[in-house]
């Protein structure tokens, strides 16, 4: 049986890989941050009791900052496979916390590499590195493809620069199995909160059901080439499963904007709307609705502004990928939308926000997080 180790099994990706993976039958090994409060609600589902035989899911405390803790897991694991999917994984945020955005999302990939060095696994432990379109930044082709030079405009994006390079670095010195995915945006109904995606998809299913008065968003101008976490994760193994290691982009190669996303969301709740005004004070306005998933608008409400609160000290305006050395020498197609996934997102959120509806109708009132 193949073990794999996944480092960020609780987020987005992580989940998914995992899922993934155990269906492909491995034994699959978890690092998870010890939290105040429980952080492991993507995997739930996939959960397996450690008291019965055969266990095949199997989660360990760490940090992608504590070397002789991922030193101790590597040794003991001895996986076949490490998906190197840790992060913290916000831009903005790491405007705010850019030193251990670079401990974390720099150091972190060194730290792991030299562990597999370290303990003699550098000819029979492959590794994946998740590498990301922010590199391209200030972008300086269109579309990007693997041989697009690289400028990026956060801390995070100059922290997983260190770490594309010192992949690529290992895989030269020392002859690893050790690839990076170039992977552009990709979202789920599993995306974190804050991200833009999923920021309007659960807002505006909060506003339709009475939760929250007004979405306030950043630059909608933005141009992003969204997937599916889903598709995205397939890439991940395939890349690990050649028989040399090369650095791929992964996209759908179509571009849209923010903007366009919201449109999308509203239209899943039967809002048809209409953007006004210029710059911070644009305005989305509800021109009709249809159905019955937003009880709480009418015509005429405003359902959207801009807080310049959202803007970023440095902005990545335009991505456009171009993924077709993955569609040329590993066959891989996106399978799912944007707006399918658009739509899935909707729904999901739509459901939580009815439950939430429904329990503060009977006086059980749940307060909602809007931190964003
Ligand atoms: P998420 O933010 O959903 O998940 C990040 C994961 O990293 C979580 O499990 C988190 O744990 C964990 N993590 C954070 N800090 C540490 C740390 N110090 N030590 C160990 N683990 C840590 O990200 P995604 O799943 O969306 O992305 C996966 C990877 O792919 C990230 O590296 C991201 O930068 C990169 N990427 C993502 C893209 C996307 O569009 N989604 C595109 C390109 C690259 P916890 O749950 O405890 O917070
Ligand atoms: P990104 O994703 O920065 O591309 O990084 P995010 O969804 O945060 O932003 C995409 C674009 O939308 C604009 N935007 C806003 N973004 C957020 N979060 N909140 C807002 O209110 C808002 N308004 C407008 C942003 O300015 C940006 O232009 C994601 C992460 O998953 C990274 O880890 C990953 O590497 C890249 O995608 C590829």
């Amino acid at each position: 049986m193949k073990k794999a180790l996944i480092t960020g099994i609780t987020g987005q990706d992580g989940s998914y890989l995992a899922e993934f993976l155990l269906e492909k039958g491995y034994e699959v090994h978890g690092i998870k941050r010890r939290g105040s409060t429980l952080n492991t609600q993507r995997i739930d589902h996939i959960y397996q009791d450690p008291h019965v035989d055969s266990q095949r899911l199997i989660l360990h405390y760490g940090d992608l900052t504590d070397t002789s803790n991922l030193v101790r897991i590597i040794k003991d694991i001895q996986p076949d496979e490490i998906y190197n999917l840790g992060a913290q994984s916000h831009v903005a945020v790491s405007f705010d916390s850019p030193e251990y955005t670079a401990d974390v999302d720099g150091m972190g990939t060194l730290r792991l590499l030299e562990a597999i060095r370290l303990l003699g696994l550098e000819k029979t432990t492959k590794f994946y590195q998740a590498s990301t379109s922010e590199l391209y930044g200030l972008v300086q082709e269109t579309p990007q493809k693997e041989t697009t030079p690289f400028y990026p405009r956060s801390p995070y994006a100059v922290a997983k620069l260190y770490s594309y390079w010192i992949t690529v670095n290992y895989r030269e010195a020392y002859g690893m199995y050790a690839c990076n995915g170039i992977l552009f945006n990709h979202e789920s109904p599993r995306r974190g909160e804050t991200f833009v995606t999923r920021k309007i998809t659960r807002g505006l299913a909060n506003i339709a059901q009475g939760l929250e008065q007004c979405l306030y968003m950043g630059n909608i101008d933005s141009l992003r080439d969204w997937g599916h976490a889903k598709d995205y994760v397939r890439m991940q193994w395939m890349m690990l499963q050649q028989d040399t290691p090369e650095d791929f982009v992964i996209a759908t190669g179509v571009q849209y904007s923010v903007r366009e996303f919201i449109t999308w969301s509203a239209k899943e709740l039967g809002i048809t709307v209409e953007f006004t005004g210029t710059d911070v004070d644009e305005i989305c306005t509800i021109t009709a609705i249809d159905g019955d998933s937003a009880p709480a608008l009418n015509v005429g409400d405003v359902i959207m502004r801009i807080d310049p609160r959202y803007f970023r000290p440095a902005e990545v305006e335009t991505l456009l990928g171009d993924p077709a050395k993955a569609k040329e020498k590993l066959g891989w197609v996106p399978e799912i939308t944007v707006q399918e996934m658009c739509a899935e997102m909707v729904r999901e959120d739509l459901k939580t926000a009815k439950r939430h509806a429904l329990l503060k109708e009977h006086g059980m009132d749940m307060p909602v997080s809007v931190e964003n």
